[in-house]
Parts: structure tokens; sequence; C-alpha cells
């Protein structure tokens, strides 16, 4: 096959062209809370702490770039203009006080540029504001199990909404549950973890939380939702066979609907025989007595 240097291009040029259109549209199509097809970037925040890592992401891939391109420019120069042919006598030169300076310099202030937003973002994440509502995910092989503690203690399961052969799924496949995670817009939320069995990883992208839950420790990590709707996860912390079929599934809605949803849920879930927490608890009730 032979192809002009003008086919090529041409060819290429409609090859990229392509791939952007379909990057694009892939992203335009992405819906708030979940992942789309052909999506590069992080998901669309719904927490200041997300935004915060969005904006310290961007911040870095300009960084790398600029940086990437500036060491290409003097890797090229040095190519072009110092090979042996172009430069057959090379000069002897072995200080330059000025750029030696430079380039401690320099490397330290970028240095700083990015210690500063990612500290302030490490203290957002780890230091937990006064929660509004509390609740404990519990990692187990290989579902997620939700227990309200503050608000009227009942506590569920969230299974996979699939069929046995998961060949028949709720939209989003492998993504929704039987029973969501329900949380008030605009409140801190603070959520527990631990592992039942192995360890588990409780996150969600569009909320920037990711923590492991490990048997026999409590973790604890918060989030503030500041839009309502569906926001999905998956656990993140491979724990067996399963694990690609334990989603995080958690609706934002407004106080009210919240009261609601925890009114009937106390009544729904009163006699939740399989709970670990509600049994530990009074168990350890049984004791004191
Ligand atoms: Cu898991």
């Amino acid at each position: 096959m032979t192809m002009s240097m003008g086919q090529m291009g041409r060819r290429l040029l409609g090859l990229t062209v392509a791939g952007v259109a379909l990057v694009v549209s892939g992203a335009a199509s992405a819906e708030l809370g979940q992942p789309a097809p052909w999506e590069y970037k992080l998901q669309e925040a719904a927490t200041p702490v997300m935004e915060n890592i969005t904006s310290f992401h961007n911040l870095l891939v300009i960084l790398i770039t600029v940086i990437t391109l500036f060491v290409l420019a003097l890797l090229v120069t040095v190519m072009v203009k110092f090979n042996a042919r172009a430069n057959p006598v090379p000069s002897r030169t072995t200080h330059n006080t000025l750029i030696e300076v430079a380039w401690t310099i320099i490397p330290v202030l970028i240095l700083f540029s990015i210690v500063i937003p990612s500290f302030k973002l490490l203290f957002l994440e780890l230091d937990v504001p006064k929660a509004d509502v509390t609740i404990k995910a519990v990692g187990k092989q290989w579902y997620w199990s939700y227990a309200y503690p503050d608000n009227g203690k009942f506590e569920f399961d969230s299974l996979l909404a699939c069929d046995e052969t998961r060949q028949k799924c709720e939209p989003p496949r492998l993504l929704s549950v039987d029973n969501e995670m329900v949380v008030p817009v605009d409140k801190v939320i603070r959520v527990q973890t631990t592992g039942a069995d192995v360890i588990h990883s409780f996150a969600v992208p569009a909320f920037g939380i990711k923590i492991d839950a490990v048997p026999g420790r409590l973790n604890e990590t918060w989030f503030k939702a500041t839009k309502t709707g569906m926001f999905y996860g998956q656990c993140s912390e491979l724990c067996g066979k399963d694990h690609a079929y334990m989603p995080i599934a958690v609706r934002v809605v407004n106080d009210q609907e919240f009261a609601q949803w925890v009114e009937a849920s106390k009544k729904k879930y009163a006699s939740a025989p399989q709970n670990t927490f509600a049994a530990a608890e009074g168990a350890k009730g049984a004791e004191a007595q």
C-alpha cells in the first residue's frame, strides 16, 4: 500500500477530527453523578471538596504541560543546534551562576505553588465539620449496609439491582441498587465506614470521597452535596469475586423529602434482622443491663 505524505496527513487529520468529535459528544452527554462513555475528565463536582479536587487537578495538568513542553523545547534545541555536525567545536563552559541559581529557585517556587493548594485540600478533606447527619456504611461481601444512628437507628442493606445472571439490570447498569442511601442537600454528611469481612472502599467520584472500610476499624469522611439527584460510586478496594457488583447509590433530596424518607424507613426497616450494627449495639445494651 502506497500513500503519499499528503494523503497520510489528510487521513491523520480526519482521524483526529473524528476522535475529538467523539470525545466532545461523549463529554457533552455526561450525566451528573455517573460515568459516561468516552469521558476523559473527572465527573462533574457536586460538593465543595470535589470542586477543589477538580481545580487542583486542572492546575497540575497546566503545570505538567508547561514543564513538559519546556523540556521538549530544550531537548530539540540541543539536538538541532549542538549536534556534532552543526557545532563541531564544543564550548568548554562549565559554570553559569545565574542559570544555576535559576534552576534551583524556579523548581522550588513551582513546588510551593503545588504544595499550598495541596495541603489546603488535604485539610479540607480530613477536617470533618460538625455533622448534620451521620451515616455508617458497612462494606460486606458483596453489598453495602447503611445505618442512620442519629435518625431513628434504622439500618438496611443496599444490593445491586440486577437479576442473578446480571444480564437484566436497572439503569444505570451495574450502578443502581435496590435501597439507595438518602441524604439531604446542603447538609454536612459524616460517613463512617467499616468492613464486616474484608477491606472494602466507599467511593463516590462526584462527591470527591474515597475511604477504606476496614474490619475492626472505623474510618470517617464527609461530604456536603450542593445538588440534588442521584450519585453513583463503586467499591474501590478489590474485595473478592463480586467486587464489581457492590455499587454505591446516593440520592440527594431536599430536607422535607429526607424527613419523609426517614419516617418511612423507620417503619420499613424496623425489623431488619440481618443488621450487624444494631445486633452489636443490642448485645452491648444487654450486657449493660
Ligand atoms: Cu468491596
